[in-house]
């Protein structure tokens, strides 16, 4: 019986047969298994309406239109943010939903001991019947997008069906999306397919479905853009790093910059940190004033993932697969990330953010005054002072990546950006300094594999508990771990260049809970470090951990940081990696497919901290 439910929403075409160009609402159709899957989930949903998207300028007004007529969106002041929405989520649905978020696969032990699983005839039977009917009296929207640059040879298409004109606007932004997709995708029979019903927003009815092998998400029960903006998460990272796996290549949790010295010469970074940590600003960041006046430059490639392949000078060279930037609002501010400030002045989204009485938004940690009074994330009255927070902490901005004043000349190259050292980075109040390099690929792999952060408020959950995140890739690695180390090792193996690895840590605290480190614009000074090591220039003693910046190796010039507070952003407290390794051992000890590697770096270790 399992199977045969199974079997009814498994692809029935074997993406063999194509007709070529029917015309399908307009839309020139190539793909005759595209428009038998499309019927398929119709009967399904059973939508009253079907339209294509094709990316056109007219379409996004009338479809703006539509949305603001229905209320789905407001329209903010056209003066002050032209071509600016608004947006709000219900309130139970501000935020990834982690426990709700299943890999399913034939074989549990392919999703490993980090993922929720379900079978996927289970999966695919409980997800038909919430669909079944979802979109009654609604319009089914079908977005045919890439990931990736149009005519890159590693950029890859989805579509995605789905009853929001916020998912579609939003996927204006954050994917290049309609014709040029489907052109690209031609007679090709990869392509991702993805569904997405808000159905009736019911967390007992929410679930966020990955069928890897099957190239297939479904997505109901959820308005909110990391569990629905099908592109980003679920196909660029979840079902994307089972396909580098399979094809030899990395998707992965990662900003991309590129950063510029007086020479003119720009070398690129990589870095991973969990959602909330700041990848955002780190990838706009602007240089203090004295590294400026000398000439060093910033420039953005991406803030969120990387897509990254062994190019033919043994290298590995990354690329944003996105359009645009899904990021934070709260603390964002003319301090903390102008550049993000600029980029948001024009044609983006803002959802669960305050609304002010003239139509423009605020935010907790904008930097400006907030309005006399508003209305706040929840659509209630509200003003400054109330205890409450205006803003969702989690509440966001949807921004076109062109809008971004650094944008790097390269973020579009097809063949992305070569890059020099990759970061890992989490939040820890305690333990790991503010920089360490790797000893080699094998160690930083480890080191990678080890990360830990405190939790924020970008998954549902508690807020602030120090957990394992590999990579800051535990709530998007679409299968089994330890098979994602293995193929981490792997790619080392392969690329005769590899980039240098480094743990980053902008959050310790001093003993009143402050921060020690400036953090924003001046962890320019850290990155700048790792380039230097790159180029055989960056002074480092050698730790149990690591090569860590000698006193004077990192150019601290300008700040205000005394020789103790230096010596507390680089120390290493054994007793404390000690205590850490316990962790890391109860954590490692949950896969049964650890690579023996990762087991010699942790006993190393143990063997150097004694
Ligand atoms: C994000 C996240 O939205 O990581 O990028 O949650
Ligand atoms: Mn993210």
């Amino acid at each position: 019986m399992k199977q045969d439910r199974r079997s009814l929403h498994r692809p029935k075409t074997a993406y063999t047969t194509v007709r070529r160009s029917f015309a399908y609402k307009g839309v020139e159709m190539m793909h005759q298994a595209v428009r038998s899957w499309i019927d398929e989930m119709a009967a399904m949903t059973k939508p009253d309406r079907i339209v294509w998207i094709d990316g056109t300028e007219e379409e996004r007004q009338r479809l703006t239109a539509e949305a603001l007529a229905s209320g789905e969106i407001m329209e903010l002041n056209q003066e002050r943010l032209p071509g600016c929405v608004y947006h709000r989520t219900a309130a139970n649905d501000v935020a990834r939903v982690e426990h709700l978020t299943l890999i399913c696969t034939d074989n549990k032990a392919d999703a490993g001991p980090t993922n929720n699983w379900m079978a996927p005839a289970e999966a695919y039977a409980k997800l038909g019947a919430i669909f079944d009917g979802a979109m009654r009296g609604r319009t089914m929207y079908v977005i045919p997008y890439l990931m990736g640059v149009p005519a890159s040879p590693f950029s890859k298409a989805g579509i995605e069906l789905t009853d929001s004109i916020y998912v579609v606007l939003n996927m204006r932004i954050m994917t290049r999306m309609g014709r040029v997709a489907l052109e690209q995708l031609g007679e090709s029979p990869e392509f991702v397919k993805g569904l997405h019903a808000k159905a009736d927003l019911n967390p007992d009815r929410r679930f966020i479905c990955h069928f890897p092998e099957d190239n297939t998400i479904w997505s109901v029960g959820s308005g909110y853009g990391g569990n629905v903006l099908l592109g980003k998460k679920c196909f660029s990272l979840r079902i994307a790093s089972w396909m580098a796996r399979r094809e030899g290549w990395l998707a992965e949790h990662m900003l991309i910059l590129g950063l510029e010295d007086p020479r003119g010469k720009v070398s690129y970074v990589a870095g991973a940190f969990p959602s909330a940590c700041g990848k955002t600003n780190l990838a706009m960041m602007i240089p203090p004033e004295h590294f400026r006046a000398q000439g060093y430059k910033v420039w953005t490639v991406g803030d969120d993932i990387a897509w990254m392949r062994i190019g033919p000078d043994g290298r590995l060279w990354a690329s944003n697969p996105e359009a645009g930037f899904f990021g934070v609002a709260p603390q964002t501010s003319m301090i903390s990330n102008p550049n993000a400030m600029l980029t948001v002045q024009r044609d983006t989204i803002f959802t669960n953010v305050v609304l002010t009485p003239e139509k423009t938004v605020w935010w907790e940690g904008m930097g400006v005054d907030p309005p006399a009074e508003g209305i706040d994330w929840q659509g209630n009255p509200w003003k400054p002072g109330s205890g409450e927070n205006g803003a969702h902490p989690n509440s966001r901005f949807t921004a076109p990546a062109r809008n971004c004043p650094v944008i790097s000349r390269h973020w579009e190259d097809p063949q992305g950006v070569p890059i020099s050292a990759m970061l890992f980075g989490g939040r820890r109040a305690k333990t790991a300094p503010l920089i360490y390099e790797s000893f080699n690929w094998q160690h930083g792999v480890y080191v990678g594999a080890s990360m830990a952060s405190e939790t924020t408020t970008a998954a549902a959950g508690a807020v602030g508990v120090v957990r394992r995140d590999p990579m800051a890739m535990l709530p998007f690695c679409g299968y089994n771990m330890g098979d994602y180390f293995a193929h981490w090792l792997a790619m080392g193996k392969k690329t005769s260049n590899p980039p240098r690895i480094f743990h980053v840590n902008w959050f310790q605290t001093d003993a009143k809970g402050g921060f020690l480190w400036p953090g924003y614009g001046n962890n320019f000074r850290a990155v700048k470090w790792a380039l230097d090591r790159c180029a055989g220039t960056g002074k480092a003693r050698e730790t149990p951990i690591g090569y860590v910046p000698t006193e004077d190796a990192l150019d601290l010039t300008g700040l205000n940081l005394s020789g103790d507070e230096v010596r507390a952003l680089l120390a290493v407290d054994c007793g404390a990696w000690r205590h850490d390794l316990d962790n890391q051992e109860e954590f490692f000890g949950k896969f049964d497919r650890l690579p023996v590697e990762i087991k010699e770096e942790l006993e190393a270790l143990r063997k150097r901290l004694a």
